[in-house]
Parts: structure tokens; C-alpha cells; sequence
């Protein structure tokens, strides 16, 4: 018997039936190799074994330039109450979401959340307005927060500016805000000092790329690079 089999134990009902959506596997060229459920693929016990998979990570501004953050709610099983970007989730493997061409599946699963997380409606997110910048391989464990999950993920950025309508789900969403730069430069400054958790992965895209696409908003086919899986 495997010794993971109680970890859902105690936990938030909706996020545990949650863990039984079937994200896609895929091997570090982010080739499709079969599936396994969203508990498997965030238990550290399978990723430190190599377990790989497919992911996206939204970045949505108004259009006055500012970034929609997301507070996670305490509920969420991995990551709770950290602060991070607009919206992340997995395109699932079932019909629509596996498919490749112009990244459609990331993009149908990303505007599916965005309605899930944010209450968004999809026809304010139509899925060609998302542009699709590049791919981050990337590992994350969550310690010494929680020992027991972690993301190891090949995720695809997708950026989109549109002024929407948001009504968070409080099982997804605990608070959320839009940011400018230098009001996010602050609120990362200072999150030690004021006890804010930040996820991983938005940390790893601050400090790397997150602000030289910001500069290029109205210029977003410069900065793409749809060919290159950057690993971090
Ligand atoms: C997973 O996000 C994806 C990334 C890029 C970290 P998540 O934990 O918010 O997924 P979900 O909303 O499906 O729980
Ligand atoms: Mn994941």
C-alpha cells in the first residue's frame, strides 16, 4: 500500500474531487504521453521521480495596463492563500484540451478557468484574444510550508488585456487586486516583512521575464517564442 493514500485526509471536499481531474503527461519536449490525475501529479513523491505535466499560467491586464492577481483560497489543497497571477490551471485530457495546433487546448482550458476561478464569461475572454508568449519547465516543492506537494510542470504563458466582469469562486479565490508595476515591485518587496506567501512560479516569471512583457503589451508578437521551452 502506497503511503499517499490518506494525504486528501481532512481536506476541502470540492478541491478533493478536484484531484480527480486527469491532467496530460508529457515528457521535457512537452510531448504528449498519457495522463494521470491532478493528485498523482502533484504529490512529490512522483515528481521527485520524474513525473511531468502540462500547465498554464494566465497574466490578464486592464486596459489601463494594470495586472489582475489572484489571492488562492485557504481551501486550495496546493499553494493555499499564496498570492499569484491571474489564473493557473491544466488543460485536461479529454476531447478539446489535448489539442496542439496554436496551443487551442491550453487556450480552451485557460478560458474555462477564468470563468471557474473568476467568474469571467468566456465571451470576454474569446480564445484568439489570448496570446500565447512561450513555454517554462519548471519544479516547485512547497517547503518548509508542506513537505507533501509541489508543481513539476512544462507551463504555457498566455497574456491577455481586456477590461472584464470579475465575481470570484471563494473556494478558488480568497481576495484579488490589480496591480501596476511598481505597485507589484512593492507588494513583493515587502511580502517577507508582511507575512505574504507568494507562489513559486509567479516569483520565477517576476523575476525573469514578467516585466520586459509588461513593457511590450501593445507589442506582444515581438516577445514571443512559441519553439523554445525555457527550463528553469
Ligand atoms: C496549476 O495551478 C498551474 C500552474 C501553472 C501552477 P492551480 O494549482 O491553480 O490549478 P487548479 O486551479 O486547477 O487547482
Ligand atoms: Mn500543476
Amino acid at each position: 500500500m502506497s503511503n499517499t493514500d490518506n494525504v486528501l485526509a481532512g481536506l476541502d471536499e470540492t478541491q478533493v474531487k478536484l484531484m480527480q481531474e486527469e491532467c496530460i503527461l508529457v515528457d521535457e519536449n512537452d510531448k504528449n504521453t498519457g495522463s494521470a490525475s491532478k493528485k498523482e501529479c502533484h504529490l512529490m513523491e512522483n515528481i521527485n521521480n520524474g513525473m511531468l505535466h502540462r500547465a498554464f499560467s494566465v497574466f490578464l491586464f486592464n486596459t489601463k495596463g494594470e495586472l489582475l492577481l489572484q489571492q488562492r483560497s485557504t481551501e486550495k489543497i496546493t499553494f493555499p492563500d499564496h498570492f499569484t497571477n491571474t489564473c493557473c490551471s491544466h488543460p485536461l485530457n479529454r476531447e478539446g484540451e489535448v489539442d496542439e495546433l496554436k496551443a487551442i487546448g491550453v487556450r480552451r482550458a485557460a478560458q474555462r478557468k477564468l470563468q471557474h476561478e473568476l467568474g469571467i464569461v468566456p465571451q470576454q475572454v474569446p480564445l484568439e484574444d489570448f496570446q500565447y508568449i512561450t513555454r517554462i519547465l519548471y519544479k516547485a516543492d512547497n517547503v518548509p510550508y508542506d513537505g507533501k506537494w509541489g508543481e513539476h510542470e512544462i507551463d504555457y504563458i498566455l497574456f491577455i488585456q481586456k477590461d472584464v466582469d470579475v465575481k470570484p469562486n471563494y473556494n478558488e479565490v480568497k481576495s484579488h487586486r490589480y496591480v501596476s508595476q511598481i505597485e507589484l515591485k512593492k507588494l513583493i518587496e515587502t511580502s517577507e516583512q508582511n507575512g505574504l506567501l507568494i507562489t513559486p512560479w509567479f516569483k520565477l516569471i517576476v523575476e525573469t521575464f514578467l516585466y520586459k512583457w509588461w513593457n511590450n503589451l501593445s507589442n506582444l508578437r515581438s516577445q514571443k517564442d512559441i519553439d523554445t521551452i525555457h527550463r528553469m
